[in-house]
């Protein structure tokens, strides 16, 4: 029996954790009260990380197709004949005939994550994704443009006193790219201080918790944002200072001056009084911060949301400031030491089937792969931490495409959808398995870091990530960990040691988390690569001159949403339901009552679903979570229309029809969804 420190990393929340082992079982995970951001706080998902571990979806053993069945193998073999069977696709095809798919389970891995990223420069291919482009791409595009790199992620700073919510619901998600731990205790923190709004079509438990909550229709958020950027402006900014750290106020002032008060409630349908109590506070409080989500990247307006939340922080002086938003420069790249910020890659050649998308940050967009496969352009994919057949949109065009493909890999530790399709399945070693770092630093609430070891002995059939990669690539004739490096000899400090500089070592040192400060303010505006913010780059501008804000058309508008005990499609526990939410007066109009069956479709598909009735989300819309494989509202998502400056498809925002199946499917009670964080 023993207590091992360690930290979650179900989600970027990254909470402390006190794990109780017996021998290689897991007994307990409880929150760890020293850890200076979650401060004992965990919540279902975390303390259900050994039950995850335990679970019988884990793999075993690596799985091999053979005679159309995927057996258990041995790792070695499973390896040697996967990165057989991809030597002879690059022998064949070439470098370029090799996809490769980075998702959640492979950003939580550090060190794997240091070794896709070698495997694939060494490589050279072109095709490369990760689940970032059907997430948050709008905000890495709109910091790319305003602030010429993608290298500022902004944080609320803990003294301010209006703090916004735009389509995210931390107290379910814990955050998108901004570390929200503890969400509950700080969002109260908050209002003791000042003011918290939640811009959101449900009344979400955020909202609950928020002084004020504003059910703006979906899709209509830049629209409330620009509302809020005219009246800065109309209140005077002083334009000759400004220049100093900002281009393009003028172009700005044009962009956002349709949005009166008047057309602003009419878009959006929130009451004008409320559009008005919320420039109030924007004016009381002076500086602000705004964190937007899921809710706002996946809509068709998801870069006029960042847009005009960045112009807003830039105008009042909010960003990198306190009492605002400030950036983490990352606590191993203290990227805050360097003259300049890396300057942004943009306008680099798009995918072949679609060139008029670009490509960002390295990468095509995920939607495309599919396209790629089925044009004979991809032969194989190797796939890190990723369910493509829950994640991606269009469901039955990538389950038609991943089964097209000669060769599958996929890494990974449950036996998913996804790994069902692969002609290889490499078990890897899970998060209890292996010592980590922190994944995503920029994401940290703090300028911190942490050293984890490996909290219970590894099972004999799994292997560590890198240690997959680096094989792969050994028999692409590829030294993917340094030239001459003993894979074999290897151990996983070994390869953080590689991933972080050294970093890794003064980490271990540290019981728990090593903070090096809770904030670090002033330090961006001297160092950024054009030397001023762009307050108005071309492509937005354009953008919100071709946009037209959910055209009026029949069906309601499909809105996601998380849940308390999934992530993504991985179950923790039990409880949640993929219950379509829909507002009273919709469900009236269509003759749906409460637990009814339904059917949602769309341009490209369709699905059944158990429909709650609740005035808790706003009328049009009808919201559906994802990561459940039996009711995948991806089927519902189209591939083809996608955002066309970052190629994210309308996982909010796509219109579909529902209609009654009158209590055929009802299984599941409506209402049921766990909400508590029991
Ligand atoms: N428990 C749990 N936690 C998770 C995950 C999970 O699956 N489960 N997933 C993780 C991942 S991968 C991510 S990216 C983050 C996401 O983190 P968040 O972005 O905070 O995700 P959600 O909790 O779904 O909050 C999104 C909100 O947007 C609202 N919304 C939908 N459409 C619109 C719109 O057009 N406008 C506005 N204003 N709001 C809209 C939804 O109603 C929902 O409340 O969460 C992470 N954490
Ligand atoms: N319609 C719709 N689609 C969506 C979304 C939505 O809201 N609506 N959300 C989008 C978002 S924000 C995201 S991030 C994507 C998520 O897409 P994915 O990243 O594909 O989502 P997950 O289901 O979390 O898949 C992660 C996989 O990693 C595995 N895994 C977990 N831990 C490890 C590990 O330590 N090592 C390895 N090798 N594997 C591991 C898990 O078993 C799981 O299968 O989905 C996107 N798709
Ligand atoms: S919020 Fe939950 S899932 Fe996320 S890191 Fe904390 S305990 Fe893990
Ligand atoms: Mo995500």
């Amino acid at each position: 029996m023993g207590v091992v420190r360690s930290f979650c990393r179900i989600c970027i929340a990254n909470c402390g954790i006190l794990v109780q082992t017996d021998g290689d079982r897991v007994l307990e995970v409880r929150g760890d009260p020293e850890h200076p951001l979650s401060k004992g706080y965990v919540c279902p998902k975390g303390r259900a990380l050994g039950v995850s571990h335990h679970s019988p979806r884990r793999l075993a053993a690596s799985l091999v197709r053979s005679g159309g069945v995927l057996a258990p193998a041995d790792a070695a073999d499973a390896l040697a004949d996967a990165g057989a069977a991809l030597a002879r696709v690059v022998a064949q095809h070439g470098p370029e005939a090799v996809g490769m798919f980075m998702g959640s389970g492979g950003f939580i891995d550090p060190a794997g994550t240091y070794a896709f990223h070698r495997l694939k420069a060494a490589l050279g291919t072109k095709q490369t994704y990760s689940t970032a482009s059907v997430d948050s791409v709008a905000k890495t595009y709109v910091t790319a443009l305003m602030g010429g790199t993608t290298a500022l992620v902004p944080h609320p700073d803990e003294q301010g006193t209006l703090l916004v919510f735009v389509g995210s619901n931390p107290v379910v998600s814990h955050g998108q790219s901004t570390m929200y731990a503890n969400p509950i205790e700080r969002i109260r923190a908050a209002r003791a201080r000042g003011e918290v709004y939640v811009i959101d079509p449900r009344l979400t438990e955020t909202a609950r918790l928020a002084d004020r909550h504003l059910p703006a229709r979906p899709g209509t958020d830049h629209a409330v944002l620009a509302y809020l950027v005219r009246g800065v402006l109309a209140d005077g900014v002083d334009v000759a200072a400004l220049a100093a750290t900002a281009a393009g106020v003028e172009a700005l002032r044009a962009a956002a001056e349709p949005f009166d008060l008047a057309h602003t409630s009419a878009v959006t349908g929130v009451p004008a009084a409320d559009l008005q109590a919320l420039a109030a506070s924007v004016r009381r409080a002076g500086r602000l911060a705004v964190v937007t989500g899921t809710g706002t990247t996946m809509s068709p307006a998801g870069n006029l949301v960042e847009w005009f939340a960045w112009a807003l922080m830039i105008l009042t002086g909010s960003f990198d400031q306190p009492g605002g938003m400030w950036f983490n420069p990352g606590y191993m790249s203290r990227v805050d030491r360097r003259d300049r910020l890396p300057t942004a890659r943009l306008g680099e050649p798009g995918a072949p089937s679609r060139p008029d998308i670009e490509r960002l940050m390295g990468e095509w967009p995920a939607s495309l792969i599919p396209e790629e496969i089925l044009s004979g352009r991809m032969k194989a994919l190797v796939v890190f931490g990723a369910n493509a057949v829950t994640g991606l949109p269009d469901t039955d065009r990538v389950v038609e495409a991943l089964r097209a493909l000669d060769v599958l890999v996929v890494l990974e530790v449950d036996r998913t959808e996804t790994a069902e399709l692969a002609t290889h399945v490499i078990a890897c070693r899970d998060q209890l398995e292996r010592p980590d770092v922190l994944p995503l630093g920029m994401f940290a609430g703090q300028v911190y870091d942490q050293y984890t070891p490996a909290v219970v002995p590894a099972a004999p059939g799994r292997v560590p990530a890198w240690r997959a990669l680096a094989t792969v690539g050994t028999a692409l004739g590829h030294e993917v960990l340094g030239a001459g490096a003993d894979i074999a000899a290897l151990d996983c400090d070994d390869v953080l040691r590689m991933s972080t500089r050294g970093g890794v070592d003064a980490l271990r040192e540290v019981d728990g988390a090593a903070v090096e400060a809770p904030a670090i303010y002033g330090w961006v505006e001297p160092r950024l690569p054009h030397g001023v913010w762009d307050l108005a780059p071309a492509p937005l501008v354009g953008q919100l001159r071709d946009f037209t804000a959910a055209p009026p058309a029949a069906g309601l508008l499909l809105t996601p949403r998380r849940q308390l005990r999934h992530q993504n499609s991985q179950p923790y526990r039990e409880g949640d339901h993929p219950l379509a939410l829909l507002h009273p007066t919709d469900a009236a109009a269509l003759g749906i009552t409460d637990g009814d069956a339904v059917e949602l479709t769309s341009a490209i598909g369709g699905l059944q679903a158990v429909a709650s009735v609740t005035d808790g989300n706003v009328a049009g819309s009808v919201s559906v979570p994802h990561g459940w494989a039996a009711t995948n509202v991806n089927r519902l998502i189209g591939n083809t229309v996608l955002d066309p400056l970052t190629g994210m498809p309308h996982m909010s925002g796509t219109r579909v029809q529902v209609r009654s199946l009158a209590g055929a499917l009802a299984a599941v009670p409506a209402g049921s969804e766990g909400t508590t964080h029991d």
